[in-house]
């Protein structure tokens, strides 16, 4: 029996057409059916509806003001140190979120020893992107269910929302629901992250926000006003930057090893954003400590800092993917445009609009790893 697509309708409707009626009268019939049914089902899902968050709506639009009066001030009034001060906090803050909350604690793409995780653990704080923990089940909720309602940005919801709208929203249900079933065991027994997440009301004001305004009044006579708002020109500034991997590198750019999938490589975003715009590659193999398969330091500085780590000993067991594992994956569902395609049919019956998440990965200790790519792993600086 064929099985009941469209519920009780269609399956009465379907009896009926069995019965001695004109063909033409029956199509007309079952696409009236169809619909009728379809809308029936839509109607009994319950209905998901937008909850908006004031407090973040203002707060959001209060930050990119007060970022353009920044960007101003510190142009025309601050002094030079001020602005100097405040980039190179910002790519502090940057590391602490790539080579930290990235690819430290959401991926475990490599091992870090307890004082750089320490630091790694400062410098996130003071980017203030939530502490650690919420943090990585966000980004791995994102990879094990990319595109779908389940992504907390799900970039199928559009530019804005993946970018920004959705810290201005409640969070669609199948967040919470399979959120619930990723693995974040390895966060509750890492004492830094706990302590981190506990302290986080007194850390996060305390870095993010206050010493940076302090310290340039105390040292240069900054006044505190300047000051002030050359925190909230970096603030903002690198949380639109950090935010344009959610959005453009899921929208605009090439798809070397999977094109059934949202994300991009984008070689402007790999540069702003610490070389995490090889987004693409970084979705199909999230346990690569470099986030890339190729590239250098200058698009890549994160590497680059992991690599200083792992050479006095404070970083090990990067892992990465083999070539030849990167080919075959390429070959059969990129775009062909790093690797030729030898395989046609994985992708020929998506268009560009379809996205799946099957088979998706958050990173190095999803039990849905391929034995293969397990087995295959390139561990460089082994530690224990
Ligand atoms: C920010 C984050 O900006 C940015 C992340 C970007 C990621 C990019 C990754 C790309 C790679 C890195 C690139 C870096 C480049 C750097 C370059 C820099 C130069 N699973 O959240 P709640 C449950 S943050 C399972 O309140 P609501 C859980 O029980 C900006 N369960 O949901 C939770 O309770 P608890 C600053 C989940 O009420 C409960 O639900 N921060 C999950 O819907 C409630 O959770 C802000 O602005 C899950 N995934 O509220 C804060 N999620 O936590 C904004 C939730 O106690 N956020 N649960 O366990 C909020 O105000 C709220 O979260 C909300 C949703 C309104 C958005
Ligand atoms: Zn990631
Ligand atoms: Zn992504």
């Amino acid at each position: 029996m064929a099985p009941n697509l469209f519920g009780s309708s269609a399956t009465l409707f379907l009896e009926a057409s069995q019965q001695d009626v004109s063909q033409k009268k029956s199509a007309a019939e079952k696409t009236a059916v169809q619909k009728l049914s379809l809308q029936k089902t839509q109607d009994s899902k319950p209905k998901y509806q937008w909850k908006i968050v004031w407090r973040n709506v203002i707060a959001f639009v209060y930050l990119h003001v007060g970022a353009i009066y920044g960007l101003y001030t510190a142009l025309m009034f601050a002094k030079f140190y001020t602005l100097v001060w405040a980039l190179s906090f910002s790519a502090f803050a940057a590391v602490g979120v790539t080579g930290g909350a990235h690819r430290l604690w959401a991926h475990r793409s490599y091992k870090a020893k307890w004082p750089l995780r320490i630091i790694l653990m400062i410098f996130q704080t003071m980017a203030f992107q939530n502490h650690i923990y919420e943090w990585v089940r966000d980004h791995r909720v994102h990879h094990k269910f990319t595109d779908t309602d389940a992504d907390p940005h799900n970039a199928q919801r559009g530019f804005f929302f993946s970018h920004m709208g959705w810290l201005l929203v409640r969070k669609h249900p199948d967040v919470i629901k399979k959120g619930a079933t990723i693995d974040m065991s390895d966060l509750e027994k890492d004492f830094v992250v706990v302590w981190q997440r506990r302290l986080y009301i007194i850390l996060m004001p305390l870095f993010c926000f206050l010493l940076p305004t302090w310290l340039p009044c105390y040292y240069w006579n900054e006044k505190p006003m300047y000051a002030w708002y050359a925190t909230v020109f970096r603030y903002t500034l690198s949380l639109n930057l950090t935010w344009l991997v959610n959005s453009a590198a899921h929208i605009w750019g090439m798809k070397p090893y999977d094109n059934t999938i949202s994300p991009t490589d984008s070689l402007s975003v790999g540069l702003s954003a610490f070389g995490e715009g090889w987004h693409n590659y970084h979705h199909v193999f999230p346990w690569d400590y470099k986030a890339a398969e190729l590239g250098n330091y200058r698009t890549n500085f994160t590497t680059a800092f992991i690599d200083f780590f792992a050479r006095i000993g404070w970083a090990y067991d990067l892992k990465t993917v083999a070539h030849d594992i990167v080919i075959k994956r390429a070959s059969r569902t990129g775009d062909g445009s790093i690797y030729e395609r030898t395989n046609t049919t994985t992708t020929d019956h998506h268009d560009a609009h379809q996205h799946t998440h099957e088979g998706a990965i958050w990173g190095w200790g999803d039990t849905d790893m391929a034995p293969e790519d397990m087995q295959k792993v390139t561990i460089i600086n082994k530690g224990d």
